[in-house]
């Protein structure tokens, strides 16, 4: 029987388990990427593991996230994070060389092998056939430290691209097409593989913007084969030596096939406040539009930045709008820096900066009062510009261009000026890795410099048998980690200091959850579907368990936020299927309120037969959550997360510190 591309790889990889779809199975992870928002706290546990070298092919550590210095913290966790890069066998990519998965897919990447990066878009790797997959900090520095990286094998759905895209239309668009079939929550438990004549047409760049925002799906990673495109893309990078072919078996199978006719896209944007609100650039209307924002790891690749300058050429961004570019790489922007492409932009009066995430994450560039900003990023959920009144919608780099210039959204089939994009080809990229600083020989003599903001993180206790505490929460669906541990300039410079970050949890929605939770020491969070989805940041659970939460009850969840809790030892629950058990729709969800008294007895029982008793004290009622797990989750949980595992699995003990 056939191989789609995803068999193919997981074969080579698994060193645990079968491959039976539903069952969990241990893969060897070749390769690993951190980048700084994560990476402090990823490489505070890498040195609590007592290693003294990463055991991978090879293991990157790129700072792009927290670029603002406007105190010491994020120059302080940089210093950390490179020299733990030398001590430990890691290279290190210094600020200013660009954002991680752009640099990653530039100088990096390998298809057909694995990669595990701290960081929730690490599956653009997979626009060169890379099984690349986003994962919290710990299961990285586990990864590092040659353990496998355990994944319940996934579905995978073939996505047939026929056709090619018409002028104006982008790659963006194609994501776009499938966020609004998929929806946010569509594609947990699966991997979306591309395939299909239209891919003939797809450059490497334009696959990894599919790949890139396929995160938005919920999926576990998405992938393409690694074709005579991709060749093209590792011979202009020098690295031709890394390429080999990859693709799917004629017999392969799969669990499911969408198709996409390339010819019948059109520009499109996604609306506030979700990636899956999509609409045509008719449909929304020709809006006001007071900022535009050009890069991320979604759409900051030279063949995007190079239709932006055709674009801007010779106009001038509107008067009321303030355009700001900032290219994904430093490849990227020295390339259009000596083809003149970047005067263009800069004399259209866009602004320019740094080759870093910036105003994705919230770093600076926030929008202003009731705002409308259109994007080419991939995230718009509510609060992440830093302004929580700000429309932002995610588009195109053709779309966000030209609305720059009009002032207003706008299709840009629709422009009076004509321009062309055919040429944009490249043959040989500027090749300059000395932002790449090998580790050291001698890493004996290595000093781990720690800054005063670094602080410990904190560890749970080992699982009490009886849980009880007040809900402390309850929210709607599709909640994001964005909402549980927000992030911008004034937060990120806290992501090694959970104590204080802890003060800001669920912030942009309920100012007094953090307070909340102190006074009641801790108890529960109600959560509505998806709940977590978004960023990999295992801070939207430590900042929680740091304030006393036991367990999470909620619809379902998003895949690594879930992992995120059972590693940090909280307890995420499912309000229970009732067709699973015949029983009568009782909404439950409806019956729990914020502050109500729950009771759960005979927890460790409940984790390991895969359902619990909720008792709502409050309201004189009960309901059952389904809490399935495996052996080595069901370990986690009993001693307080997975570090208290890993260290005391031998002596059955557990903390109780
Ligand atoms: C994001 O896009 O939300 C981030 C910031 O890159 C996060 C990582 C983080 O929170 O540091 C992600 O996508 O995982
Ligand atoms: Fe950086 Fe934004 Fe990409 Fe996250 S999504 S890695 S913040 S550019």
């Amino acid at each position: 029987m056939g191989r789609n591309i995803v068999e193919k790889i997981l074969y080579n990889h698994v060193v645990e388990g079968q491959l039976e779809k539903g069952t969990t199975v241990g893969i060897k992870i070749d390769r690993t990427l951190t980048q700084d928002s994560t990476g402090t706290m990823a490489y505070l546990q890498l040195e609590a593991m007592g290693i003294d070298k990463v055991k991978t092919k090879q293991s990157v550590a790129y700072i792009d996230h927290n670029m603002l210095q406007q105190g010491f913290e994020n120059a302080d966790d940089h210093r950390f994070i490179q020299t733990v890069a030398n001590k430990y066998g890691i290279y290190f990519s210094k600020p200013g060389n660009g954002i991680c998965h752009q640099v990653n897919l530039e100088r990096f990447s390998v298809p057909g092998e694995t990669l595990l990066g701290s960081d929730s878009h690490t599956p653009t790797a997979g626009g060169v056939g890379m099984l690349a997959i986003g994962a919290g900090g710990l299961d990285v520095a586990l990864a590092m430290a040659g353990e496998p990286y355990y994944i319940e094998v996934p579905k995978v759905v073939k996505v047939e691209l026929t056709g090619k895209l018409n002028s104006m239309v982008s790659s963006k668009d194609i994501i776009l097409e499938v966020l609004k079939r998929e929806t946010v929550k569509g594609g947990v438990g699966k991997i979306y593989e591309y395939g299909g004549d239209g891919l003939k047409n797809l450059s490497v760049p334009q696959r990894a913007t599919i790949t890139n925002m396929g995160a938005e799906l919920g999926a576990t990673t998405s992938i393409f084969p690694s074709d005579e495109k991709t060749k093209e893309y590792f011979e202009a990078q020098g690295r031709l030596s890394d390429w080999s072919e990859l693709i799917a078996d004629d017999d392969a199978i799969y669990d499911d096939i969408i198709k996409i006719d390339l010819g019948e896209l059109v520009p499109m944007v996604a609306a506030p406040h979700s990636p899956d609100n999509i609409k045509s650039c008719s449909e929304v209307g020709e809006i006001k539009v007071d900022q535009v924002a050009i890069g991320s790891c979604t759409n900051s690749s030279y063949e995007d930045l190079m239709k932006v300058s055709r674009i801007l050429k010779g106009r001038k961004v509107a008067d009321d709008v303030s355009l700001v570019i900032a290219p994904g790489s430093r490849q990227v922007m020295e390339m259009i820096a000596k083809n003149g492409a970047l005067a263009d932009i800069i004399s259209s009066g866009a602004r320019i900066l740094e080759n870093s995430c910036g105003p994705c994450i919230g770093m600076g560039q926030s929008p202003g009062t009731d705002a409308v900003s259109i994007r080419t990023f991939n995230r718009n959920f509510y609060g992440r510009s830093g302004t929580n009144s700000a429309q932002v919608y995610l588009s195109s780099p053709e779309v966000a261009a030209v609305s720059a210039i009009y002032g207003k959204l706008t299709d840009p089939r629709n422009i009076d000026f004509d321009v062309d994009f055919e040429d944009i080809t490249i043959d040989k990229f500027l090749i300059d890795d000395s932002m790449i600083i090998s580790p050291s020989e001698n890493p004996q003599n290595v000093e781990v410099v720690r800054g005063p903001n670094i602080k410990p993180f904190p560890l749970n206790t080992k699982l009490e048998d009886v849980l009880s505490g007040k809900v402390i929460i309850k929210t709607d669906d599709n909640i994001t980690t964005d909402h549980i541990m927000p992030s911008n300039a004034k937060l990120l410079p806290y992501r090694s200091n959970i104590p204080y970050l802890s003060k800001f949890s669920f912030s942009t929605i309920d100012e007094n959850f953090s307070d909340r939770a102190i006074e009641n020491n801790g108890g529960f969070i109600v959560g509505g579907e998806n709940y977590g989805q978004g960023s990999s940041r295992e801070h939207a659970a430590l900042a929680p368990l740091y304030l006393g939460i036991k367990g999470v009850i909620a619809k379902s969840f998003a895949r690594i936020h879930k992992a995120n809790l059972i590693n940090s030892g909280i307890i995420p629950m499912e309000f229970e299927n009732d067709e699973d058990y015949n029983l009568v729709d009782q909404e439950d969800y409806n019956l729990v309120d914020q502050m109500d008294d729950i009771l759960i007895e005979n927890v460790l029982e409940g984790i390991t037969k895969g359902r619990m008793k909720i008792v709502n004290k409050t309201k004189n009622t009960s309901f059952y959550v389904s809490t399935k797990f495996n052996d080595k989750e069901i370990e986690m949980l009993k001693f307080g997360g997975k570090l208290n595992s890993i260290k005391l699995k031998n002596t059955a003990e557990g903390t109780n510190a």
